[in-house]
């Protein structure tokens, strides 16, 4: 079939929840993919920051192969040989006492609310059911009605209610608004340490350090989502490090698991993930031994091949190389590590017609709230690819906005 059949048989027979570029990706090696026609591509997306280590990363898919052949599925009724040696790893790699693995993000998330709300109620004393939890405006954590609920953007909520109780927003980066809002009641605060749906928003420096002293201040729990700001995105292997703060609980998901298999996680101290007793919480995939298995890989590999300091280093000539471009369409320009938005002026009709204009050329970026370019590539890239990338974005941005198809 034709790239043009499978997207009328994907409309014909599939739910309309996305609108994707018109590119059918049939295969897929590291920073590169090719459509089903065998016209080639460079993703840089990677997945939202699923494939931080490459498309089909051959030793994670590898160790998929092999797990797969030998276990897949125990439940967590019994006990897997992947599990133990995934949680000393990632506990000792973060410096962090326990892990829960569920396995999507949304999912981990979810877990890391439960978690907050019965500290809350155990350990800080909060009268039971009253609960509330801080989270930011432009936050973006997932698509389950409870996290929906707490989203700052109506696309995300309308015809979902009615919405779970005890979450406030406040403004992100805004330190006062948090002492403001905050109360006895407040067991936690849950953000991204840089928003990546909202556009790649970068808090203002010392941010994330205050809201480590209020939340110490005030016994409350500090939870970073670092779903897609984690794991070398920003050129650290957690973006919260650039702040050298330690938040009490760590989200993590996408290139947890090599963009191969969904594993997601919540990282701890025994003082809040003790919580959960037997039975408490769980799920039937959550830390089943072929994404452990595969997850143990992709942290490997991620570290051994120096991903995490290559989105460091290429991420910032990447940036300075993209804040000097002069061109009439772009309002801004940011980032961290391989992590950078391109905003354009509402006057160019947004930020989509680019990314069909770079489709066109080989390059595939995705556009976020209409008006930003989002630019991720794989952590693997190489200096000459990546160069290759910014030739594309450069000649699009200084020609004439393109027109939207
Ligand atoms: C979609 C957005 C990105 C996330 C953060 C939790 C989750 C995500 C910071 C939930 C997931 C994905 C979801 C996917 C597209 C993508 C996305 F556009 F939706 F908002 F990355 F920005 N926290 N983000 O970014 O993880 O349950 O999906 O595993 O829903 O279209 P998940």
């Amino acid at each position: 079939m034709s790239s043009r059949d499978l997207m009328s048989q994907e409309s014909t027979f599939g739910a309309s929840n996305y609108k994707p570029l018109d590119v059918v990706i049939a295969k897929a090696k590291g920073v590169w993919v090719w459509d089903v026609e065998g016209k080639k591509y460079m993703d840089c997306l990677a997945a939202y920051s699923a494939v931080n280590q490459g498309h089909c990363h051959p030793k994670i898919v590898a160790t998929l192969r092999d797990q797969a052949e030998r276990c897949t599925l125990t439940s967590r009724a019994f006990y897997n040989d992947q599990l133990g040696p995934f949680y000393q790893q990632i506990c000792e790699l973060l410096g962090y006492e326990k892990v829960l693995p569920m396995n999507t993000g949304a999912e981990a998330v979810e877990t890391a609310i439960k978690a907050a709300r019965r500290w809350g109620y155990r350990n800080k004393g909060i009268a039971d059911g009253q609960a509330e939890i801080l989270v930011f405006s432009g936050n973006f954590h997932g698509r389950t009605t409870t996290i929906v609920g707490f989203s700052s953007d109506a696309e995300y909520q309308a015809g979902f209610g009615p919405f779970t109780p005890g979450f406030k927003i406040v403004p992100y980066g805004d330190i006062a608004a948090v002492e403001q809002a905050m109360n006895g009641n407040v067991c936690a605060m849950l953000i991204e340490p840089i928003q990546g749906e909202a556009g790649i928003i970068i808090p203002p420096a010392g941010y994330l350090k205050a809201l480590r002293e209020l939340a110490d201040k005030n016994n409350c729990l500090l939870i970073c989502d670092e779903i897609q700001a984690g794991l070398g995105r920003t050129g650290k292997m957690l973006c919260c490090q650039h702040e050298n703060i330690r938040p009490d609980l760590v989200i993590l998901g996408k290139a947890l698991s090599g963009g191969v298999y969904p594993v997601s996680a919540v990282v701890g101290d025994d003082k809040v993930l003790s919580v959960f007793e037997p039975g408490s919480h769980g799920s039937t995939y959550g830390g089943n031994p072929l994404g452990a298995a595969v997850a143990r890989t992709a942290l490997s590999v991620l570290i051994d091949e120096g991903m995490v300091e290559n989105s460091r280093d290429l991420g910032a000539y990447a940036l300075e190389r993209l804040q000097k471009v002069s061109s009439p369409h772009v309002k801004a320009v940011r980032g961290l590590g391989l992590w950078i938005g391109i905003e354009v002026h509402k006057e160019t009709g947004g930020a989509r017609p680019f990314c069909e204009a770079l489709r066109e050329r080989g390059l595939l970026c995705k556009e976020t709230h209409d008006y930003v370019i989002r630019f991720a590539p794989p952590l693997m890239i190489s200096r000459e690819d990546l160069d290759w990338a910014l030739e594309q974005l450069e000649a699009v941005l200084a020609a004439p906005a393109p027109a939207s198809n």
